[in-house]
């Protein structure tokens, strides 16, 4: 009989679409997890996960979630310029913490966060980056890393939206959404970002002004590899998320995804995702009951960790720079610190 592992009793700010999923699944679908506090600043909406998730307590304030003795973990779901003052008051309270993306509202917030816990002395924040557990995008690492395609040399990503959201900026597009294809492109070739350079139209005046709602990223790599990232948030016929790496020896690529076809009048129908809660299930799932085994094993998170969540807001900002500009922008970060291993696998 195994050794019977401490269930982790979790605390979950933010309470909305990302949010309530993560309580939903950690209640329900995750082994090891329960949920014992939720906080919003929507009270009814906390209330509404707090009853999805059995005896969870409702707080109003998120500090007083992260400093109650019941929550032994926190997994941070609010908007993103509260992210890095509640991960560094979990680090003040020596609690693992699993924060969705961006890591901080800024690169320099997120740098802060890396210099507490690398005070703190032990890993404890995790990063959201949940396509580390998509299985379509494992399968491409792997394909890389047992050499069937030899050395990479492009990496083409793509990311699309069904719509947008009409008060975004071009800048929020970059940090809210490309920041996940950042951290791809860093994560599956193993390589930092050297130069960004961002292009742009708006494909819908009418909805989002001036907002440059289509975006071309063309990266180069550190390890002599190019990479070109489309981002479009307004492309109206599904979600969709892929990544094509070509090597010297041959190509993986995500498919797509549905498991069904249908075939009826000469025509071959397959559904497309609705949107990233569609399309990710699997990966956030995987995501959260990798985190809480991890936990559960050696009270410290084992994924995505704050040196990818400040490298990926470091290329984002130049990104932004680039937008702004109009010109390609050189992606300057600190020296990876010791604590930090290399690329995460
Ligand atoms: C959203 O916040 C996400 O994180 C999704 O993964 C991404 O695809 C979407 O563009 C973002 O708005």
């Amino acid at each position: 009989m195994g050794k019977d592992l401490q269930t982790i009793a979790v605390g979950v700010i933010g309470a909305g679409g990302m949010g309530g999923r993560h309580a939903r699944n950690l209640q329900a679908r995750v082994s090891g997890a329960q949920v014992v506090a939720i906080m919003d600043a929507d009270a009814a909406r906390a209330q509404h996960v707090a009853d999805a998730c059995g005896s969870a307590q409702i707080y109003s304030d998120a500090h007083q979630l992260i400093q109650a003795e019941q929550v032994q973990a926190v997994l941070i779901a609010s908007p993103d310029r509260t992210h890095a003052g509640f991960v560094l008051e979990c680090l003040r309270q020596n609690k693992p913490v699993l924060c969705e993306k961006p890591l901080a509202a800024n690169a320099a917030d997120a740098e802060k966060i890396m210099q507490a816990e690398i005070q703190g002395g032990r890993k404890l924040v995790q990063v959201g980056f949940m396509r580390h557990y998509d299985p379509q995008h494992v399968g491409v690492k792997q394909a890389i890393e047992r050499g069937a395609i030899g050395r990479p040399v492009l990496f083409k990503g793509w990311h699309r939206n069904i719509i947008g959201s009409p008060d975004e900026s071009s800048a929020d597009i970059v940090t809210g959404a490309a920041i996940h294809d950042l951290d791809s492109v860093r994560w599956l070739l193993g390589q930092e970002i050297e130069e960004v350079y961002v292009r742009g139209i708006n494909t819908v005046p009418a909805f989002t002004p001036e907002v440059w709602d289509m975006q071309i990223i063309q990266l180069t790599m550190r390890g002599h590899c190019l990479a070109t990232i489309e981002v479009y948030v307004n492309a109206q016929y599904g979600y969709e998320v892929g990544v094509e790496i070509v090597g010297t020896e041959g190509t993986a690529q995500t498919g797509l995804t549905a498991p069904t076809l249908v075939r009826n009048k000469r025509t071959i129908t397959q559904p497309i995702e609705e949107d990233w809660l569609e399309r990710f299930d699997p990966a956030y799932l995987a995501e959260l009951q990798s985190w809480i085994n991890s936990l559960q094993q050696s009270g410290q998170p084992n994924g995505p960790d704050a040196w990818d969540g400040y490298t990926s807001l470091v290329a984002a900002e130049a990104c932004i720079e680039s937008i702004r500009s109009g010109q390609p922008q050189a992606v300057k970060q600190v020296e990876r610190p010791s604590f930090y291993p290399h690329l995460s696998s």
